[in-house]
């Protein structure tokens, strides 16, 4: 049950084997271990520092997982388990969330809200279970680490996996600016001095303003467009690629040109297939689609969507067709694109009829550098109150003037509309002055974050919460940098099982999402016992799955090499080889 990239069981020897030493499988890059057979992992160490990336052409200072952008591709099996150690080198507090995963809460690197923030110098294991198979990522969830290279692909693999295809790519797109025009927190404090929008960053597609800000790069799996991620194929392939929009402030339109595409699954969930020449993907959101690929090298575009800039990426089956310009037009990006009425659930994901509903109204405060989810900013947030078991109808109303990709922890939604069962998604985008359905099963109990992913209306307080069970003692999200309560807050690696936890004792009370102007971005210590991530242990998971029983339940991969931007593929059939 825990079978991960063909681990087999019983692997000996720390939780710390690092995406160093557990690379060569295969992955977003996997240049360095083609056609050799790794040691089966027992884990991922994911070393957040800072570290010198390459984007290409151009090196940067950033903050990392180890030297890789993004982070490795951890791989795992529906059912299984992932075990992640952080260790964080930064200078600051930090977490990883888990994007898109039905997780235990204490894993879910919700700072201030399920754990505290592992402090510089200390470690935290991750150890969770993946109930679902799909595309999900990670991130840091604190302040605006996640602007900078703090994240990377989780990739889970259904062990009945019913669509056949040869091989699949991953695709991780973002906007960079870190190093380049300051950091992100620098671009945050000039947003809340200022009270304007940039009225040139404009998408009819979304309503109007897209963004905050104009990235100075659009990144696919780290790479700027003039030294571009390569993806190899070969001619007559059915490929599948994995879409994830890990941007901070940017919506991206992404086609590739001459082919037209099936979306298959959003948000990790399958969907009824679609054809369509191009897709929209908000912030946090993610598609895969099935190509069959044609003879040649073909540009995969992902234009930033209303601000005339683009990432960029190579298809190439044929060895000596030249490589398609960077600016190249593509019929397809105003071809048929996909909307999520296209979009069905299939049966079995259909959730129950709602029985009541909620309106969340997502606001703009006159200030114009304050959002709101009913009237309240993060310091102070909305809390929407459910009971375990019931299906909640939550109406999300976008009262403000810019679109919003709202985000649920813990849970996939079912987007429905009249008559119609939309698609399970974690990450939806609404537009202003639209109304949208999405229904919760409320079966995850927990105190679980409920926000804006463009990052920068999420940290100008667009954060709220959907709770229930036994509420956490001592939450409180009390204006940013305070302290409440205080920091024995459970769960680490050694807890046992999902079901029937308790919620972690001595939950910290601390409220790290300041939502106003000014506020100091990443730093939310509060933590005065020296590791935020271990003291204590929370609830009566008892113990079972430690750092040392079990076999691995999470693999990584290494990421493209800067010297090396071909993206060898993973073949669903013959894992631990290249074929071609
Ligand atoms: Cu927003």
């Amino acid at each position: 049950m825990f079978a991960a990239l063909g681990a087999t069981p019983a692997a000996a020897g720390a939780a710390t084997g690092g995406v160093e030493s557990v690379g060569g499988v295969k992955g977003v890059g996997g240049v360095g271990g083609v056609g050799r057979v790794a040691r089966p992992p027992r884990g991922v160490t994911l070393r957040a520092r800072p570290a010198s990336v390459s984007l290409g052409r151009r090196t940067v200072s950033t903050w990392a997982y180890g030297e890789s952008l993004p982070g490795p591709r951890i791989d795992a099996t529906a059912g299984g388990v992932v075990r992640a150690r952080l260790v964080n080198d930064l200078p600051a507090p930090t977490t990883v969330h888990w994007h898109g995963i039905r997780i235990d809460p204490r894993m879910d690197g919700a700072p201030g809200y399920t754990q505290q923030p592992t402090r510089p110098g200390g470690t935290f294991d991750y150890v969770f279970e993946v109930p679902d198979p799909g595309t999900y990522f990670y991130h840091s969830h604190v302040g605006m680490q996640n602007d900078r290279g703090l994240y990377g692909p989780l990739i889970v693999e259904d062990p009945r996996e019913p669509l056949g295809y040869d091989e699949e790519f991953t695709v991780l797109l973002d906007d960079w600016l870190d190093g380049v025009s300051g950091t992100p927190d620098d671009a945050l404090r000039r947003l809340n001095a200022s009270t304007e929008h940039d009225d040139t960053l404009r998408s009819d597609l979304l309503g109007g303003v897209v963004g905050e800000l104009r990235h100075p790069y659009h990144l696919v799996n780290g790479r700027t467009p003039d030294a571009p991620a390569v993806f190899i194929s070969r001619p007559g392939r059915l490929v599948r690629f994995r879409v994830i929009n890990a941007a901070a402030d940017t919506p991206f339109r992404v086609a590739l040109g001459g082919h037209r595409i099936a979306i298959t699954h959003t948000d990790g969930f399958p969907c009824r297939p679609v054809t369509v020449d191009t897709f929209l993907i908000g912030m946090g959101e993610r598609y895969d689609f099935l190509v069959r690929l044609g003879p040649g090298a073909f540009p995969l575009v992902a234009e930033a969507e209303g601000k005339r800039a683009r990432a960029f990426a190579v298809v190439r089956t044929t060895k000596l067709a030249s490589t398609p310009n960077r600016n190249v037009r593509l019929p397809e990006l105003n071809g048929r694109i996909l909307t999520y009425a296209d979009l069905e659930a299939r049966d079995s994901d259909e959730l129950p009829r709602p029985a009541r509903r909620v309106t969340v109204t997502l606001g703009m405060r006159p200030s114009g550098n304050e959002w709101t989810m009913n009237d309240r900013l993060a310091n102070d947030p909305m809390r929407l109150r459910v009971e375990r078991g019931e299906t909640i109808r939550i109406v999300l109303d976008n009262q403000s003037p810019m679109w919003h990709p709202m985000h649920l922890h813990g849970h996939t939604f079912q987007l429905r509309g009249t008559g119609w069962g939309g698609p399970r998604k974690d990450t939806v985008n609404v537009k202003p002055r639209e109304r949208l359905n999405i229904d919760v099963q409320a079966d995850n109990p927990g105190e679980w974050m409920f926000h804006c992913h463009n990052l920068y209306h999420q940290e100008q307080g667009m954060m709220g919460t959907f709770g229930y069970g036994p509420q956490p003692p001592g939450l409180g999200h009390s204006t940013h940098g305070n302290q409440g309560g205080q920091g024995g807050q459970g769960s680490r690696s050694d807890r046992g099982g999902r079901g029937g936890n308790g919620t972690p004792a001595g939950h910290a009370g601390q409220g790290v999402h300041g939502g106003r102007a000014g506020h100091g971005g990443q730093d939310t210590r509060g933590g005065r016992d020296g590791d935020g991530g271990h003291a204590g242990r929370g609830g009566d998971g008892g113990r079972g799955d430690g750092a040392r029983g079990g076999q691995g339940g999470a693999g990584s991969h290494g990421a493209s090499r800067p010297d090396k931007p071909a993206e060898r593929p993973t073949s669903r059939r013959h894992r631990r080889e290249a074929d071609h």
